[in-house]
């Protein structure tokens, strides 16, 4: 107002420029005259931080004084990324911000560019999560996410010739400005011990369970702002301590290593997040980590439903909604049978009402290899009260289905929670669904999948508890703030209601047909080239022409994900300009970058084999720069902001019926790249919305998988059929691209030509043929832009504010927070 002093008003410079002085000279203790780059980060994220809070308090107090229900999202993984852009950029104080740091002698890039990814997660799962927890703040759902606050994130990939080697991550380094300590809100969390004896078996009352062993979690908390202020979520991360710092006793006798075992036990649990993606994650550590923070957030969450708004537990699921982020939380369910049972003696049959009535749990993968199993000597030992509660709720189940459905043994080893198979072991898919009102898989087909395979059982006998929730991206960070060229064309074109209303950006659709809007359009792709090309250079020193085809392929590697399929079109590729170099080839750019789980030797061997393809093509001058492949290291967060942007080939080559959803290719089509994939995941429900004239599918179809399954993986047939695939096959299997090691990938070969459980050889005809279509299409630029603007303009529904307001009427039935 033109009352307001311009020092009050944060959309001014002098407004940021004042406080961000004051942070540096006062809480970072710095003389502006001698500030270092990252002294300004901090000085600014902490200015930053001041005005979120101004928006905590009133919306946490509006929580308390007009209740609604609450979420919790408990994951194991937030892929958070950096915040300082987000944060600004949903305040609505970016340009002020960036003209004060202009002024103050530095800039905004520079000083955003400090900032380490938070990488707590592994990929997929984990940025779900991320988008969630901003999305609910966004809408003004009072939602918390709950996680463990790990001092080293996902490791540092680094790439020495092409070997992928896993380095410390270390973004806690310097501290992180965004968090508040609060050593105030710790909870003791048991292992181990043992459970009071009952004269009685089938004992349901309270038991009194000694743990051997204490662990403390303390909680640090990170405000997460929604878009234009309207509610901050609450990111509640665990850190465990031991509850003795250190062993006097011992210290004294002169052990002052031993004087500190029990500490570095006890904190081991929040150390690392685990490395792996889907492979084997059977460790004890793993299990410690899942119980550590399910414990924590659940006695949090009574806490604040009983102590702070005076509820009765009896009526949990009438105030709160906790959401389990795949099985990694699904201990919530004896855990919360637990507390009700033991500490709030509520009788077993209200009990499993109020936990049933209370959890929902998100199904991400049908890999059986990610679908967690605990050895059931390990949970008796760990948690030895748990294990008897599974047991009571197993045989509850078994007993009810016996009576429903007759004594059907295969139905009825299918749906317990005990599995037989390699030991006795406790199935958490199982658990979770039980203990669950609802289930939900994360794409239409992912979603008929679950009810086809992995819960067709328990489908069965809860008809109805399974439902789709398909996946959501935050337009906010990956349209908004990662391609603010696209977004200003955008807003020129339809005006702002898309930036509240993300399906308004149907209004774009007749742009399409408007030549001077699709120019536009390519220059700004080719500006966002541009600088992708800089980093490119500056990375791994190729120089990369902006007008090529930026062909990008970025996720996890992973065999499903078949980057080898794109390997293998990248060789046959080479060989056709080889063969044919006179041809109106068009330069592409084929570009990887994704870590592979740290165990995983196979998905290291794809890293190495892109590596040496590459350096082989760039190297070649019959080339002549027609085709380039680069693989980056260390993808996250930050580099996928300027990857995608950059993007014109979006690959979502996945076997069909393995990738769950995807929201990497989300993110291409909101940005205008155009996909070429199978009918996998959330690319089919993609297909149905920019049109199948707009998106480059191929190949084999889920079904036809498992029919071609079920008729053997051996592919040599298919392999001698294909003269490009066999000649590819053969020069890597000869050690062409590796004449320092030439029986490097014979294995891998082999691998393919005799069992091809992913289905690389017998898609490729079909993927390399599409992909000759792709070329072609790339040379009339009217029809490729035309493509583009379509897929920008029809993937309103893809936003996570959608999926969010799914969840919030399908499952939790939780309405937005009135601030007023
Ligand atoms: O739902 C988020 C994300 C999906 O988009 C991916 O398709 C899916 O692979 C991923 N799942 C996981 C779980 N572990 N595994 N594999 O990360 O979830």
């Amino acid at each position: 107002t033109p009352h307001r002093r311009a020092t009050d008003d944060p959309s001014r410079a002098d407004y940021w420029r004042e406080r961000i002085l004051a942070k540096l000279v006062y809480q970072v203790g710095k003389d502006p005259e001698h500030a270092e780059p990252h002294d300004w980060y901090v000085a600014t994220a902490l200015a930053v931080r001041d005005r979120i809070v101004d928006h905590w308090i009133p919306a946490t107090r509006a929580t308390y004084a007009k209740p609604v229900k609450r979420v919790y999202y408990l994951s194991l993984e937030f892929l958070i990324g950096r915040q300082l852009r987000d944060t600004a950029y949903n305040l609505g104080y970016v340009d002020a911000v960036a003209a004060a740091l202009e002024g103050l002698g530095t800039d905004f890039e520079t000083v955003r560019n400090l900032e380490p990814d938070a990488a707590l997660g592994n990929g997929g799962l984990g940025r779900l999560a991320a988008c969630f927890i901003e999305t609910m703040a966004s809408l003004g759902i009072a939602g918390y996410g709950y996680g463990i606050r790990y001092d080293h994130g996902l490791f540092r990939q680094a790439l020495p010739d092409g070997m992928q080697r896993e380095l410390p991550e270390d973004w806690l380094a310097y501290g992180s400005p965004w968090e508040f300590r609060r050593p105030e809100a710790r909870y003791d969390i048991g292992f181990g011990g043992s459970v009071a004896a009952s004269h009685d078996a089938h004992h349901l009352g309270a038991r009194e369970w000694k743990p051997a062993e204490t662990v403390l979690a303390i909680a640090y908390d990170n405000p997460v702002v929604g878009w234009r202020g309207r509610y901050v979520s609450t990111l509640r991360l665990w850190s465990a301590r031991s509850k003795d710092p250190i062993s006097l006793e011992d210290f004294n006798r002169g052990d002052h290593v031993g004087a500190l075992a029990d500490r570095a036990k006890a904190e081991a649990i929040s150390k690392v997040l685990y490395p792996s993606d889907s492979t084997d994650a059977g460790q004890e550590l793993r299990l410690r980590q899942e119980y550590f923070f399910t414990s924590a957030s659940l006695q949090d969450m009574i806490r604040r439903h009983t102590v702070n708004e005076g509820y009765s537990v009896y009526d949990l699921p009438d105030h709160v909604s906790v959401q389990l982020n795949d099985t990694h939380p699904a201990i919530a369910v004896p855990e919360l049978m637990r507390l009700l049972v033991d500490v709030y003696e509520v009788p077993w049959a209200d009990a499993w009402d109020i936990t049933r009535n209370t959890l929902s749990y998100t199904n991400h993968t049908l890999l059986p290899e990610a679908l967690e199993t605990w050895p059931v000597p390990l949970m008796e030992r760990l948690l030895p009260r748990h294990m008897q509660i599974i047991y009571l709720i197993n045989a509850f189940e078994l007993d009810r289905v016996r009576d429903e459905f007759g004594d059907d043994g295969a139905l009825l080893s299918e749906i317990s929670l005990i599995g037989e198979d390699h030991g006795r072991s406790v199935r958490m898919g199982n658990l979770a669904f039980i203990g669950s009102h609802r289930i939900n898989g994360v794409s239409a087909l992912h979603t008929d999948l679950v009810r086809e395979t992995v819960f067709s059982g328990l489908n069965k006998v809860h008809p109805g508890r399974i439902v789709n929730k398909t996946n959501g991206i935050t337009f906010r960070r990956w349209l908004f703030q990662a391609n603010p060229g696209l977004t200003s064309l955008i807003r020129e074109a339809i005006g702002d209601a898309f930036l509240d209303d993300h399906e308004a950006l149907s209004a774009l659709t007749p742009f399409a047909d408007d030549p001077a809007f699709r120019e536009k359009i390519a220059a700004v792709r080719r500006q966002n080239k541009v600088a992708l090309a800089g980093l490119v250079k500056q990375r791994v020193g190729l120089t990369l022409d902006p007008d090529a085809l930026f062909d990008v392929h970025i996720k996890r590697i992973h065999e499903y994900k078949r980057q080898l399929l794109n390997i293998l079109d990248a060789v046959a590729l080479y060989d056709a300009i080889r063969s044919n170099p006179m041809h109106d080839w068009r330069p592409r750019v084929k570009i990887f970058a994704g870590k592979a789980a740290a165990s995983y030797a196979t998905a290291k061997l794809i890293i190495k084999l892109s590596c040496d393809v590459a350096k082989m093509i760039n190297s070649d001058p019959t080339v002549r720069g027609f085709l380039k492949i680069v693989f980056l290291e260390n993808y996250n967060v930050s580099l996928a902001e300027t990857l995608i942007p950059a993007t014109d080939l979006s690959e979502q080559i996945s076997t069909a019926g393995m990738e769950a959803s995807g929201t990497g290719n989300m993110k291409f089509g909101l940005n205008g790249a155009l996909t070429i994939g199978t009918l996998d995941g959330a690319n089919v429900e993609m297909r149905d919305h920019v049109g199948e004239d707009n998106i480059y599918i191929f190949g084999m179809t889920a079904e036809q998988v498992a029919e071609r399954r079920s008729q053997g993986l051996d592919m040599q047939e298919t392999i001698h059929a294909s003269r490009h695939l066999s000649e590819a096959l053969d020069q890597i299997a000869t050690g062409v691209f590796s004449p320092d090691q030439p029986d490097r990938y014979s294995e891998l070969v082999n691998t393919l030509t005799h069992h091809d459980y992913f289905m690389v050889t017998a898609d490729f005809e079909a993927y390399r043929a599409m992909q000759v279509h792709v070329g072609n299409e790339w040379k009339d630029k009217d029809t490729w832009w035309r493509k583009s603007v379509l897929n920008t303009a029809r993937m309103g529904w893809f936003s996570a504010d959608r999926a969010i307001r799914e969840y919030a009427d399908g499952i939790w039935h939780a309405k937005p927070v009135d601030r007023d």
